[in-house]
């Protein structure tokens, strides 16, 4: 117990005095407001092959198949507001000096919490990209009505989140390498760790010399590099950590 008490308390101080912080949040975080995450026992890949919903071949095949699953998604995504680890996050930006968020989640409740400088590494679930004229733009209609199209051309609107096989932004890649860099702490939350290249970022922190805690229900694949793991729930662990 006294270690276990020793180890937060040396996360906390670290977290306290680092001027530069970098953040990396997995589908744990909105766990605990209600967004299903993908793998585990309720996961929604238990009831979804990704290979067919989040793929471009998938949408190609099917796109009115993909575009319920979003539209099933979305709905559900709607309903969930921030919750106490998204709001702790918020806090830490506001008094470091050099903050970045990099998230996987496509659900936006990190920047409805208030985060400033996010950077959504898979997209947003409220965005929806051309495939004929490639512009982007926001749709918050629940239900969509599907398949959406292009108010500008026409063409056939996808959802503007990166599946897997695409690359993500190059410009977000070099920011968030550049964030797991440069970062003297690297706080990773609720993320399984497995999807690439995101997953890899923790690594890049850790070799670059920074102290790296992670905060998650379960151990995971990071869990041997990490400088602390911190068990618990996002929405418990993240305010008793930052505050
Ligand atoms: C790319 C759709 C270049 C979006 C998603 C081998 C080596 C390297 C790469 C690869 C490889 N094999 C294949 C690849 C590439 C692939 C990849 O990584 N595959 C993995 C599965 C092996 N990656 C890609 O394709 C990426 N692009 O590499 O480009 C390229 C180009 C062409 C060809 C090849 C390469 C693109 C990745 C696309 C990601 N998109 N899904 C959507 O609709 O949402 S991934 C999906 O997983 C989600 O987007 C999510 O963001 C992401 C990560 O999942 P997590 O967030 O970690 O969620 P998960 O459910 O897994 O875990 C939840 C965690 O929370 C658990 O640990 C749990 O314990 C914890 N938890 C639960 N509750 C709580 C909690 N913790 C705290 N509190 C709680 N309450
Ligand atoms: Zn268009």
């Amino acid at each position: 117990m006294d270690s276990l008490v020793s180890v937060t308390e040396e996360a906390r101080r670290r977290l306290g005095e680092a001027r530069s912080v970098a953040v990396l949040t997995g589908a744990g975080i909105s766990a605990d407001s209600g967004v299903p995450t993908f793998r585990g026992p309720e996961g929604l890949w238990r009831s979804f092959r990704p290979e067919e919903l989040a793929t471009p071949e998938a949408f190609l095949r099917d796109p009115n198949l993909v575009w319920e699953w979003y539209d099933w998604r979305r709905g559900k995504v709607a309903a969930c507001r921030p919750n106490p680890a998204h709001d702790a996050i918020v806090r830490l930006e506001s008094r470091v000096p050099r903050f970045s968020l990099l998230t996987q989640n496509v659900d936006g409740l990190h920047r409805e919490a208030g985060s400033q400088n996010v950077i959504e590494l898979h997209g947003n679930i409220w965005k929806v990209r051309c495939t004929n004229c490639h512009e982007v733009g926001d749709n918050r209609d629940v239900p969509i009505q599907v398949p959406p199209h292009c108010e500008t051309c026409g063409g056939l609107l996808r959802p503007h989140i990166v599946w897997f096989g695409e690359s993500l932004d190059p410009d977000d890649i070099r920011a968030a390498f550049e964030a797991a860099e440069s970062c003297e702490v690297f706080l990773v939350v609720g993320t399984s760790g497995i999807v690439q290249p995101a997953a890899s970022f923790v690594s890049t922190a850790k070799r670059a010399g920074a102290f790296v805690i992670e905060a998650n229900l379960d151990p995971t694949p990071n869990t041997w590099i990490v400088d602390v793991h911190l068990s618990g729930r996002a929405a418990e662990v993240l305010p008793s950590l930052i505050d």
